[in-house]
């Protein structure tokens, strides 16, 4: 029985993920940090697994890392931990970089240390890449130049995961991962936030919803489709990086309209601009504020992936298409309020 070890257990990908592996037959031993409240929502369905192993742990640890390392001893090591929200990192720099970029490097050292050979996926981001109009689409072979904390932790990780790679012989690979939503993505990213919204305003219990900069486009793929890829990037005969997205792209706007129409609303734009309203064609109510609060220092403005290597080498293609997202997130916010529905 081939042995995973995960960090991020607790979030969107790493949920999906550890219920892919548990299927393919793997243990699964993961990582969970200590907090006031139950955090293990996402994977309450899973937890009483007999092939789950839940840790108290942290990437800001290193001996707790080596520890359990050397304890488990995994085949293979998916390091999906981080302070995830690009917003929040302009808040937290340095926690973010603890996180995000020496958390990376603590857990490939304690596996260098002990001699061990696991194969190693770093969750690396489409945020590398900074979303410059002239770069777009995006590849393996676009220069990176990240636009906030994150993207600049995130910098740092992708590379000390190459350079260990080339230095120690170890099989580890980037997935530059695009953006990638389910019904169990966390509550402040905006298309959780908006597929939310939409239910709590059909239903009466939100007057509207409140957004920053929506211009900005982005590849939005269904996080239980791109779990997949991190699997396959590790079951190849070499260790590569690789793109992993949809190769479409739309703006938030877009997104918003999509949502809306699965409970009926077609959405009118009044203008561009802080003032921007969208407004109910039908009740002439505004439904959608913008709200400078929610911009960014600096915006990552057009992402749009190619997937080409992914699809040619990983025998990989994306199955969901943005409507179809839009309309499992919608439903799934319709029916229940927290993550613990079936979906
Ligand atoms: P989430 O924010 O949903 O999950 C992040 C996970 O990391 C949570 O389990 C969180 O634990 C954990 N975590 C945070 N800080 C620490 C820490 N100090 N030590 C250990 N674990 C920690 O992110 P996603 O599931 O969406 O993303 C997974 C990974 O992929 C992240 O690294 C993200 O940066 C990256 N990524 C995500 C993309 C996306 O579109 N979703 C695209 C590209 C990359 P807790 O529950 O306790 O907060
Ligand atoms: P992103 O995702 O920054 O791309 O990072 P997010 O959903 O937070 O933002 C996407 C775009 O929407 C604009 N936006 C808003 N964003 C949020 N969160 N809240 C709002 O109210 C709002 N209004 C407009 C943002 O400005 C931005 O342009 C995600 C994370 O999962 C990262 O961890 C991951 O690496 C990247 O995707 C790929």
């Amino acid at each position: 029985m081939k042995k995973a070890f995960i960090t991020g257990i607790t979030g969107q990908d790493g949920s999906y993920l550890a219920e892919f592996l548990l299927e393919k037959g793997y243990e699964v031993h993961a990582i969970q940090r200590r907090s006031s409240v139950f955090t293990t929502q996402r994977i309450e369905h899973i937890l009483d697994h007999p092939n789950l192993k839940t840790y108290h742990g942290d990437l800001t640890d290193s001996s707790n890392l080596h520890t359990l390392l050397a304890k488990i001893q995994p085949d293979e090591v998916y390091n999906l931990g981080a302070q995830s929200h690009v917003a929040v990192s302009f808040e937290v720099p340095e926690y973010t970089a603890e996180v995000d970029a020496i958390g990376t490097v603590r857990l490939l050292n304690a596996i260098k240390d002990l001699n061990l050979k696991p194969k190693f996926y770093q969750a690396s981001t489409s945020e590398l890449f900074g979303g410059l109009p002239e770069t777009a689409p995006q590849s393996e072979k676009t220069p990176f130049y990240p636009k906030s904390p994150y993207g600049a932790a995130k910098l740092y990780a992708y590379w000390v995961t190459v350079n260990y790679r080339e230095s120690y012989d170890l099989f580890a690979c980037n997935g530059i991962l695009f953006n990638h939503e389910s019904p169990r993505r966390g509550e402040t990213f905006v298309t959780k936030k908006i597929t939310k919204a939409v239910a709590n305003i059909y239903k009466g219990k939100q007057e509207n919803l409140q957004l920053g900069n929506l211009d900005a486009k982005r590849d939005w793929g269904y996080a239980r489709d791109y779990v997949e890829c991190m699997w396959l990037m590790l079951q190849q005969n070499e260790p590569q990086d690789y793109v992993i997205a949809t190769g479409k792209t739309y703006t938030i706007r877009e997104f918003v309209e999509l949502a809306f129409k699965e409970v009926g609303i077609e959405i009118e734009w009044s203008g561009k601009g802080v003032n921007e309203k969208g407004i109910d064609k039908v009740t002439r109510k505004e439904l959608v504020v913008v709200n400078p609060k929610y911009f960014r220092p600096a915006e990552v403005e057009f992402l749009w992936g190619d997937p080409s290597k992914a699809m040619n080498e990983l025998n990989w293609e994306p199955k969901t298409s943005l409507e179809k997202l839009v309309k499992i997130m919608v439903k799934y916010d319709l029916e229940y309020d927290n993550f613990g529905g079936k979906e």
